[in-house]
């Protein structure tokens, strides 16, 4: 065995060199693997002995792409076209074996070599543009050359990765060798491309699969068309059509060169880095500080739900579609029958959509139960509560589980604002207490606030990160303060659009400027979809708000047709000139004299209030990261992806103009601005919430 560097070596099977490379933990692309790709192709290539190369990866993945933490550093080692004409330019068959994930450079650096074998379970894909990037190593100019434009366009835009199965009818993967004997599979199939002279395929040079494309650019406008929806805001993705459409068009290093400068283009980009950032930060949320990674966790098998409403219906799907068996508890038959009525058809629709078969609407409808009685939650190891978020009705019912559960069992609160250590101080085991705080609709929303109380065991903590990823969320420790993070935060943005409407805008002005920020919706249509009569009554209803008269006149959101805004019979918002009529008159009564509102106030006041309020939370330690904040606000609120969150946004506006406005509208407006002491100091120190 030579070896080559510290992360690659090269071996000898007869004729065969096999270059391993092992770069724990993924073997991503660093500076030190494509050193050592390029020297240990080079030399066994050079080698008289060798009749051809076998390029393998040591530990759980082939190479799962580009190191993304090398991104934005100055460049060192060996670059991708070196390592390109070495494997690709090779006068001996390059063979490359795949197992794990061969994800974006790892799969270009695949797409070098002249054949590619793998096991069934291997995953292969271009998942760059879930960094706001292209593929910059050849992916957008070889792929097409094999399995057409249109799939390409498919692999590259979806970012998903596809099976090896797939890669082997789509002709990508040579072939398919036995799980778990990589090594001897792709051993045999080098002995194949020796003894029967197999050609040296380059990828480059493939026609047959982009030639009936050429000359017809409807092909691409179509795909353009059906993606501008899904990608409002994004950059890439028109770069990487542009691309795609180049490997059809143009010569093969005339399509290369122009992918490498897109590729370099975007990476310069602020949306790529904020991608990129939350790369990390979605890895970096699961660790506790204080909680190490081998912490004991308490065995989940069952699973009880209070309360079959919206919430406690989609938070029961989740463990059923993770085949843990749910009992929900309600206190009328009726509620009962309706939200085991409503999973049932979530699921028939679910089917109807292709997306399940009517087995697993069976087999997951057959985990569920219900009951009016709570003690059938005695053998249940974790119980969450998603009744009505009043504090004497929580107690009661933590009062009532702590007797009934048994000992060692979870008990979890969905609250949404509320003080968990106050609901915990109820039962005897406050630290068997914390809250799993759900976003709506339960089962879809990716984000789970983890609610870590003050004495909440770390074991219990543990077990809730686990069974967080076990259900597929992405989970935050957030601590008890009211609404937590995502809600505390929202507060200071709801206020503000309020106030913006009483002093000039339009509810129409402000979800203008937050939708073309790159939120899904604004404040006001948000309220029209969620109703506008939670919490209002009309009993106790005094036209003290303009949302309180608006419910007066029966205007409570899309439901009735008409909130903020009118509504045509799709459901379509449309400004409504009586809710201009109402703001105007409202305002008038309070004596407002209403101005002209720009859009960057309007975007400064929603947001910088925001991005406070998160310092406040970071300085209190409700939060253990301002990266945390971001994929609560990315994942549970819709905050777009590629602004990196709302502390990564306010590192890119700058804190200081963040500071400065605040303190305007702190002299201007009154104390509801004071700058967080954490916003001042780091603005003081020159620093941003990434230098935390
Ligand atoms: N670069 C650097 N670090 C990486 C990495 C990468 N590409 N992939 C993973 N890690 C780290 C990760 O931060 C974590 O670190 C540890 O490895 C385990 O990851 C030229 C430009 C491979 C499917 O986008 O999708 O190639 O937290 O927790 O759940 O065209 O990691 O332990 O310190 O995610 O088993 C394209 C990214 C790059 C794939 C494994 N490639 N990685 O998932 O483990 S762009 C990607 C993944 C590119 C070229 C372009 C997943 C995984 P730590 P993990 P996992």
């Amino acid at each position: 065995m030579a070896a080559i560097n510290s992360v690659a070596d090269l071996t000898f099977v007869g004729d065969v060199a096999v270059l391993t490379i092992g770069s724990p933990p993924v073997n991503a692309l660093s500076a030190a693997v494509r050193d050592g790709l390029r020297d240990g192709v080079r030399q066994a290539v050079a080698d008289p002995a060798a009749k051809a190369v076998v390029l393998i990866c040591a530990g759980r993945t082939f190479i799962a792409g580009a190191d993304i933490a090398e991104f934005g550093k100055p460049p060192k080692g060996a670059t991708l076209p070196e390592l390109q004409g070495a494997i690709e330019g090779a006068v001996k068959p390059v063979i490359a074996a795949i197992h794990g994930t061969a994800l974006g450079g790892g799969f270009e650096v695949a797409l070098f070599c002249h054949y590619r074998v793998a096991v069934p379970s291997a995953k292969l894909g271009l998942p760059e543009i879930k960094l706001g990037l292209i593929p910059g190593a050849g992916g957008t100019q070889r792929l097409p050359r094999l399995i057409g434009p249109e799939a390409a366009l498919e692999v590259i835009l979806s970012g998903t990765p596809f099976g090896a199965e797939q890669a082997a009818a789509w002709g990508v993967v040579d072939a398919l060798v036995e799980e778990g004997d990589l090594r001897n599979g792709a051993l045999a199939f080098a002995r194949k491309a020796i003894d029967e002279d197999l050609p040296l395929r380059r990828v480059r040079d493939l026609e047959e699969k982009i030639a009936p494309a050429r000359g017809k650019p409807e092909i691409f406008e179509t795909i353009r068309r059906a993606n501008a929806r899904k990608f409002r805001g994004f950059e890439a993705w028109e770069k990487a059509i542009d691309a795609v459409r180049d490997a059809v068009e143009k010569p093969f290093d005339e399509g290369m060169a122009r992918e490498r400068a897109a590729f370099l283009a975007l990476l310069a980009t602020t949306q790529s880095k904020a991608q990129r950032y939350v790369f990390f930060a979605e890895r970096q949320v699961w660790k506790i500080a204080d909680v190490p990674d081998d912490t004991p966790t308490l065995p989940i098998k069952k699973v009880g739900v209070i309360g079959a409403g919206t919430m406690g219906g989609g938070i029961s799907m989740n463990f059923l579609n993770a085949g843990l068996p749910v009992t929900i508890v309600e206190t009328q038959q009726a509620a009962l029958d309706r939200g085991l009525g409503v999973i049932r058809k979530n699921y028939e629709n679910t089917a109807k959509k292709g997306r399940m078969t009517a087995a697993d609407v069976g087999s997951r409808m057959g985990l569920l139960s219900g009951t009016l009685d709570l003690s059938a939650l005695a053998d249940c190891d974790l119980v969450i509560e998603a009744a009505f978020e009043e504090m004497a009705i929580k107690k009661e019912i933590f009062a009532r589980l702590d007797a009934i559960a048994k000992p060692g069992a979870i008990l979890a609160s969905n609250t949404s604002y509320l003080d968990i250590d106050e609901i915990a101080s109820v039962t005897k085991r406050a630290d068997h207490v914390l809250g799993m705080h759900f976003f709506s609709p339960a089962n879809v929303m990716r984000l789970l606030e983890v609610v870590r109380g003050e004495a909440t065991a770390k074991p219990v903590l543990a077990t809730a990160m686990q069974i967080a990823r076990k259900i597929g969320k992405v989970a935050a420790v957030v601590g008890v303060c009211h609404g937590f993070v995502g809600n505390r935060m929202l507060a200071q943005r709801q206020r503000e659009a309020q106030k913006l409407i009483l002093e000039g805008a339009m509810p129409w002005d402000v979800d203008r400027v937050l939708y073309d920020f790159g939120m899904p919706m604004g404040p006001f249509a948000m309220s029209d979809l969620a109703g506008l009569d939670i919490g209002w009554s009309k009993e106790n209803t005094s036209s003290s708000t303009i949302r309180e008269i608006l419910c007066e006149q029966d205007r409570r959101g899309q439901k009735t047709g008409a909130g903020f805004y009118d509504y045509d019979e799709n459901r379509n918002p449309r400004p409504s000139p009586i809710v201009e009529k109402i703001i105007l008159e409202f305002a008038a009564a309070k004596g407002v004299n209403r101005r002209t509102i720009s859009d960057d106030e309007i975007l400064e006041r929603c947001l910088y209030p925001m991005i406070n309020e998160g310092a406040k939370i970071l300085e209190e330690g409700k939060a253990q990261r301002a990266s945390d904040i971001d994929i609560v606000w990315i994942n549970g609120y819709g905050w777009p992806v590629y602004r990196g969150g709302p502390m990564f946004y306010g590192d890119i506006v700058g804190l200081d103009k963040v500071l400065a406005a605040m303190r305007g509208f702190q002299a201007t407006m009154g104390d509801g601005f004071k700058p967080a002491a954490l916003l001042e100091r780091l603005v003081a120190e020159g620093k941003g919430f990434k230098d935390l």
